[in-house]
């Protein structure tokens, strides 16, 4: 009996997670109706709300103007969730310094844990002074978060809000 409810539990939270994928997808060049620029500092974004048109896809033309390492990531909250402990790993690898991305040691490490190679399509991962860009289509996209999940960082704010309709 309790079997069968702890099946049911585990089934509930597998839709649960499911409904809460709802992010959209990786945008093509061309069709891309809008640019946005974002800036990143230490730590927050440059702007921090972004009002956007379902369906619509957009380029983020993103910059770190930060002294730190900042992430530019669109998800949900529960996506950045699950994140934040590979981005703890990746800092407990030092391959994530504060100030710079340890790329030799990423590549190394992503050999034998592909999270420790950070490739996502959702996410740009950028050391200060770079630059870098997310195409993305916002269909099907719900509760849509961009946060960055450097440790910390989520925790003091670094989230934009954004509104879809
Ligand atoms: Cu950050």
């Amino acid at each position: 009996m309790f079997k069968i409810l702890f099946v049911i539990i585990l089934l509930n939270s597998v839709a649960y997670a499911d409904k809460n994928m709802k992010i959209g997808s990786k945008g093509k060049k061309n069709e891309v109706t809008r640019i946005i620029k974002v800036i990143m500092y230490d730590n927050y974004y440059e702007p921090n709300f972004f009002q956007i048109k379902s369906g619509e896809t957009i380029k983020f033309e993103v910059e770190n103007a930060g002294m730190l390492v900042h992430e530019f990531n669109i998800a949900n909250k529960m996506m950045h969730m699950k994140h934040q402990p590979e981005m703890q790993k990746m800092v407990e690898n030092e391959i994530l310094l504060a100030d710079s991305i340890d790329k030799e040691k990423m590549k190394k490490m992503a050999k034998m844990d592909k999270a420790m190679g950070h490739s996502h399509s959702n996410s740009v991962l950028l050391e200060p002074k770079q630059k870098g860009e997310i195409i993305w289509k916002f269909d099907n996209a719900v509760n849509i978060e961009v946060a960055c999940n450097v440790p910390g960082h989520y925790q003091v704010g670094m989230i934009a809000k954004v509104d879809i309709n």
